[in-house]
């Protein structure tokens, strides 16, 4: 399969987590990489993605940066930069739509999976044709993306009906609003309450302390605790679909509030779902998470068993 992978690295390492899952996928099961597009300001971000890619041999596909958007403080790619002294060299790249648009007019079909603020993909679906396609974003996307998965939104309700504003909504809710209102195709989210208490990361932290990037970047940010799995677990989905991970709810229409919140009104024509975490026979919420959350911890010890014994180009 071809999927574009559009990140806020710099923000949460769960991010980094999912970039390993992806980079295991990409040897295991054969995923192309079209593009990968930096929904972060941080000048560092692109450079720990590449490191990413340079730990494991890979080629580092087309990279596209954001224009405006949210400005988000960097957590840990200074510091992880510091540590395995990693470069930031003065490389302007393209602007994220630009990047989205050519990986688009290179696939017969895509995933376009999103898992920070929704500002690049908002730009794509708004471009107009230009000197890469005659294609409006709209029309590219409609006729070469399968579907865009997000992490994104929030749908359980506390006691007192109160719904929780999700970050990467409440980053840039105009640009949500695009996405997840107006795409001319199917749109599937993970929500906070799916990634919440999905702990990973603490495997890889002992293993390899500060040695890699994916360690370091979980030591630098959650110490030895882990983290929440949001991005991972969506891309999980995005890659291998529900397997026994899982449930759909939709098909709906899809809005978002003035507030960043995020509904879904039943409608069988809608384009718009989220997923929930499925519990096997006798399991509890926790259960099925921490199920989840071994799967991932697995994937990332596994795309680094060979890491050390071969030359790495760094
Ligand atoms: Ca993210």
């Amino acid at each position: 399969m071809d999927i574009i992978l559009d990140t806020d690295v710099g923000s949460d390492s769960d991010d980094i987590m999912a970039l390993a899952y992806l980079l295991l996928a990409k040897k295991k099961f054969g995923v192309n990489i079209l593009a990968i597009t930096h929904s972060q300001k941080t000048p560092l971000g692109i450079p720990l993605i590449k490191r990413m890619f340079d730990e494991q041999s890979e080629e580092l596909p087309p990279v596209g940066s954001m224009v405006g958007g949210p400005s988000c403080d960097d957590m840990y790619c200074v510091k992880t930069a510091e540590i395995l002294k990693i470069k930031c060299p003065k490389i302007i790249y393209p602007p994220a739509a630009k990047i989205l648009r050519k990986a688009l007019t290179e696939t017969e079909k895509c995933v376009i999976c999103a898992i920070g603020p929704l500002t690049n993909i908002s730009a794509l679906l708004e471009s107009g044709p230009d000197e890469i396609s005659g294609m409006s974003g709209m029309e590219l996307v409609r006729t070469k993306c399968e579907k865009i998965v997000l992490m994104a939104g929030a749908f359980k309700e506390n006691s007192e009906g109160h719904r929780h504003a999700e970050w990467n909504v409440v980053c840039d809710i105009a640009a949500a609003k695009k996405v997840i209102e107006d795409s001319p195709v199917p749109v599937v989210t993970l929500p906070y309450e799916a990634g919440e208490d999905m702990i990973t990361g603490i495997p890889i932290t002992e293993k390899y302390g500060n040695e890699n990037c994916l360690s370091t970047v979980f030591s630098v940010f959650c110490g030895n605790k882990g983290r929440h799995s949001w991005d991972p677990a969506t891309l999980v989905y995005a890659i291998e679909g529900v397997k026994d991970f899982f449930n759909v709810i939709g098909n709906g229409i899809g809005k978002v509030d003035e507030k960043g919140r995020t509904f879904l009104t039943p409608d069988e024509n809608g384009k718009f779902s989220y997923l929930e975490i499925r519990k096997s026979e006798g399991e509890t919420e926790a259960d099925a998470k921490k199920r989840v959350a071994e799967y991932i911890d697995k994937c990332s010890l596994e795309l680094y068993a060979d890491y050390g014994k071969k030359d790495v180009n760094v």
